[in-house]
């Protein structure tokens, strides 16, 4: 049989029906310790920090979707991001994108920083602004694509092919694009990390985080680290994520149709100054987005005529997009990034235009979502 497909794959990898039951959702592992027939003689599992049947489940399943070797879960996206960084040492310097989840930006340069990990923001659209960052310390670039929240592109591959020249590692945040529209170890990338709070769960209602990765040596250093130092997810949290896969597929062609709705009444506005989605064609990356992806994904971001007044009152203004920080769930959410999700990276170079507002565009009737929209901005420049 050739290789499943990536629903089948989606729904089943790392989860055949329960062997002492024929339960076909395998039971959540509760248990925190597991039975040893004599010291040291057990079936995989000893204790759940260790390793749990429902995180291997989800680290299997997910490993599969990106097509990598190896997958670890973790509490939070945050805490994978975290136990990557781990693996380098005082001394080294990270790149990382100039247009990032605050929170990133936050953990490499105000966690790691004082650890003697120095990193630089570049724009990494642009070749050469990635070589005029580089140090001989560089061992690490951070890439994020689509970038949070300005959804720039990163050709994954140009990246690669310059940083593993230079002898540095790529990670790709694929939290935006999900493995579903974009598998950046296929173009050359060496870890992948998410955040399954956003469209891996789907649902807003789990916070996890996931490394996927080929190389057999760092997984075994990564994996020394998932136990040493814990940042796990419970059953439940894997359990949850588990089942959003199942129906990633389905839920990330709707929100593209959704998302490219959204993004043409939006550029044709006369309140929108500007939009940002890779599916337009004005976007400066959408030839490397068609190549790299295979859906131009759910999120759009716009700046409003008039400036943080105006966004200010467009994102109070909606009523099925609820405002709300987050993203990637079935519900549409509207958000400002200046004062929200990227809060923590005022004043530096990632900071965002305070006129710009995210949507994270979700499944309902587009119908809806559009009317909703334009009521808002009517409404605010009224
Ligand atoms: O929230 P957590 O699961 O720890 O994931 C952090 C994270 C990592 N990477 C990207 C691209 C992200 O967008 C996030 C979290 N982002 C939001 C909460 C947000 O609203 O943008």
């Amino acid at each position: 049989m050739p290789e499943p497909g990536f629903e089948t794959r989606a729904i089943h990898a790392g989860q055949p029906p329960d062997p002492a039951t024929g339960a076909v959702v395998p039971p959540v592992s509760f248990s925190t310790t597991f039975a040893q027939e004599a010291v040291g003689r057990h079936r995989g599992f000893e204790y759940a920090r260790s390793a749990n049947p429902t995180r291997q489940a989800l680290e299997t399943c997910l490993a599969s979707l990106e097509g990598g070797a190896h997958g670890l879960a973790y509490a939070s996206g945050l805490a994978a991001e975290d136990a990557l960084l781990r693996t380098l040492s005082p001394g080294h310097h990270v790149i990382l994108p100039n247009d990032a989840y605050g929170g990133t930006f936050r953990l490499i340069d105000r966690v790691w920083g004082p650890l003697g990990v120095s990193s630089t923001p570049a724009d990494l659209t642009s070749t050469a602004e990635l070589e005029a960052a580089w140090r001989a310390e560089t061992r690490l670039v951070w890439v994020e694509t689509p970038t949070n929240p300005l959804l720039s592109i990163v050709d994954i591959g140009a990246v690669a092919a310059f940083a593993h020249s230079r002898g540095a590692l790529v990670v790709v945040d694929n939290t935006f694009a999900t493995p579903y529209l974009q598998r950046p170890l296929s173009y050359g990338a060496d870890v992948v990390v998410h955040s399954a709070t956003k469209y891996l769960g789907g649902h807003s209602d789990v916070v996890g985080g996931l490394l996927v990765l080929d190389d057999p040596e760092l997984a075994n250093r990564l994996s020394f680290f998932q136990n040493a130092a814990g940042a796990v997810p419970g059953p439940m949290d894997c359990y949850l994520v588990l089942r959003g896969l199942k129906t990633l597929a389905v839920r990330m062609d709707r929100h593209c149709h959704n998302a490219a709705a959204v993004a043409d009444m939006l550029a044709g506005h006369p309140a929108v100054e500007r939009v940002r989605y890779p599916g337009l064609r004005s976007h400066p990356g959408h030839d490397v987005a068609a190549r790299q992806m295979r859906g131009f994904g759910g999120m759009v971001s716009f700046v409003v005529r008039g400036g943080e007044k105006a966004a200010l009152e467009v994102a109070r203004a909606t009523e099925i997009f609820t405002l709300a920080e987050s993203l990637g769930a079935v519900e549409s959410l509207i958000e400002y990034p200046h004062r929200m999700t990227h809060a923590s990276v005022a004043g530096s170079p990632l900071q965002v235009d305070p006129g710009l507002i995210r949507l994270s565009v979700g499944i309902e009737t587009i119908e809806d979502l559009l009317a909703d929209l334009a009521g808002a901005l009517e409404r605010a420049s009224s």
